[in-house]
């Protein structure tokens, strides 16, 4: 049985991974034509977005159908098939569940809307107050929160898009449902399940204003979060050992954290958090630019990694995803310091304690693409916010200056595999446009370059699986204040791990402080992204983003 802390996962965004049938939109042919790149990288589970059946306003994450494929992406033949040829190449397969909300096209929304009592209860529904919304809430893209339904003179909550309704699961017979729809897939030989925003789900009794902020206080990390996640745990998942599973947590604590994956709480294997990727947010508003705050990166790191462990609670570790821009054009450098800084970047964040999800083409170095015109960007949040911010009076220019850094297209333009038209995504038209360097950044050129990006990330997952002291050991910070690296120790029975990174593109020295006691270990280079890095750990200097690991034993 493979161990969740010994694992990496690898995250496929289906619709733009590849295309098979040049139809420009990717499908499960596509990732099944794929696999074995993949089990050259190394990785354990592959983690597919949704691709069941939707009207796409959301790229899938609002769902009409959760036991079915949407035609786009092919049928259950070619999932089938999937799961089969990537169980023969050691990859298991974990599906994106979106249990917040469903489509307002799913048939449980169409039969509720059109006046079926039961139907109505598995969503939230209030009425109005004082003729308007019920509460001053916003949604996570723009706008309120609450949509108007004429024939029963009430609102439905929303807290994505408008066609994406909340769930009651105050409900039990909507829990049932999604029990069943778990079940199902499990059936299916899937051994991994990703849970949407699932810590948004305990909604309260009673709906009223929040007069400090959007809402989420109502429903974030809500006390009856705890008891849904261990009855879905037992009524699904639980009853299966080796599946494992990991929690999209907004806006959440260490705490709650903890009891998510706490393995003696019976809820998840494991939980992402997004604070480490807001540190480049002005006043915590995403829609704003700003260099990011490195101190505060590393503080955000160091408390979690520390409150984490001594909670027993796992985290998933990561940079990229669908939601968020590149990260070597973010924290890193897509210009003269590109190979560098990806490979810094991601022994950075695979040396830490928790199981690392890499992101399509992440370990390519793939860029953001820098869409210049707003119909090159196809996310609804992009363009609810383009046109909000266009009402506040903002500059159109400065906005697309803002998109370019913060939309989440920056991750969803097609993988790039080879220099032939369109990366080898598509034959046809791709749904969204490739990145302008995909004849420098691709999958062949990788595959061709024993010093590529793709190699250094082969390596840390080999690592990962050769070296227990990786999954297993205690995390230390160490030169918290320092303004140019980040580096911890590792410690497991009498191993050590050294790990330093140094985040910008100018030299800078490092040196051990004294209090840390490394004495009579022999060291080795682990891995690094240097050729000829310095093989003494006590005090050298570190090259633009350079990255060294030192093993002791
Ligand atoms: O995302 C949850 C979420 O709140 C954010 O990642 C959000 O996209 C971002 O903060 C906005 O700035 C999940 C999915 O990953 C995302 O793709 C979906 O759009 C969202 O839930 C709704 O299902």
């Amino acid at each position: 049985m493979k161990d969740f802390r010994k694992s990496v996962v690898y995250q496929i965004y289906p619709k733009s991974f590849h295309d098979s049938n040049g139809d420009g939109f990717g499908d499960l042919k596509g990732v099944t034509e794929k696999l074995d790149y993949l089990q050259t990288l190394g990785v354990d589970y592959i983690w597919l977005t949704p691709f069941y059946v939707s009207p796409q306003r959301d790229n899938g994450y609002d769902v009409a159908d959760y036991c079915n494929i949407d035609s786009r992406f092919g049928t259950m033949e070619d999932f089938d098939e999937m799961v089969a040829e990537a169980h023969q190449r050691g990859i298991d397969i974990m599906l994106d569940m979106v249990f917040n909300h469903t489509s307002t096209e799913h048939p449980w929304f169409q039969k509720a809307i059109g006046g079926d009592e039961k139907y109505k209860n598995y969503y939230i529904f209030e009425p109005p107050k004082d003729g308007k919304e019920p509460t001053n809430w916003t949604s996570k893209f723009g706008g309120s929160a609450w949509e108007y339904v004429e024939t029963f003179d009430e609102y439905y909550l929303h807290l994505f898009d408008i066609s994406q309704a909340d769930l009651n699961w105050e409900n039990e017979a909507l829990r049932k449902e999604i029990y069943d729809i778990v079940n199902f897939w499990i059936q299916k030989g899937v051994k991994g399940f990703r849970l949407d925003v699932i810590n948004l789900i305990s909604k309260p009794e009673h709906y009223v204003d929040d007069l400090e902020g959007d809402g989420r206080c109502f429903y974030t990390d809500r006390p009856r979060i705890h008891h849904y996640l261990k009855e879905l745990n037992r009524e699904t998942f639980g009853r299966q050992a080796e599946i494992i599973t990991v929690g999209e947590m907004s806006s959440t604590t260490i705490d709650n954290c903890i009891r998510y994956s706490n393995p003696e709480e019976k809820e998840l294997s494991m939980v992402f958090n997004f604070h480490h990727l807001k540190v480049d947010y002005k006043d915590g508003d995403k829609w704003t630019r700003m260099d990011f705050d490195f101190l505060k990166l590393k503080q955000i790191f160091n408390e979690w990694q520390t409150g984490m462990e001594e909670g027993n609670g796992w985290n998933a570790v990561f940079w990229c995803n669908h939601d968020q821009p590149r990260i070597v054009s973010r924290f890193g450098d897509d210009g003269k310091y590109h190979g560098e800084s990806a490979k810094m970047l991601a022994t950075a964040i695979h040396m830490l304690r928790g199981t690392p999800y890499i992101y399509q083409g992440e370990e390519l170095g793939m860029t953001n693409p820098s869409f210049e015109e707003i119909d090159q960007y196809k996310d609804v949040e992009s363009i609810n916010y383009y046109n909000i911010l266009l009402q506040q009076g903002k500059d159109q220019r400065e906005i697309i200056e803002t998109l370019k850094a913060k939309s989440r297209d920056n991750s969803r333009t097609p993988m790039q595999w080879n220099s032939h038209k369109h990366g080898g995504f598509t034959t046809g038209i791709p749904w969204i446009a490739v990145g302008k360097n995909f004849r420098q950044i691709n999958a062949e050129n990788a595959l061709k370059d024993p010093n590529s990006i793709f190699y250094h990330y082969q390596q840390l997952i080999r690592s990962r699986k050769e070296l227990d002291i990786i999954a297993y050991g205690t995390y230390q910070p160490i030169l918290e204040e320092d303004t140019h690296i980040f580096a911890y120790i590792r410690a497991y029975q009498s191993e050590r791990l050294l790990v330093i990174n140094n985040f910008f593109d100018q030299d800078t020295w490092f040196e051990l402080p004294e209090a840390i006691d490394l004495d009579g270990y022999e060291s080795k280079i682990l891995i690094s992204n240097y050729k000829d890095s310095s093989s003494a750990f006590k005090k050298m200097k570190l090259r633009p983003y350079e990255a060294i690991v030192y093993h002791l034993e």
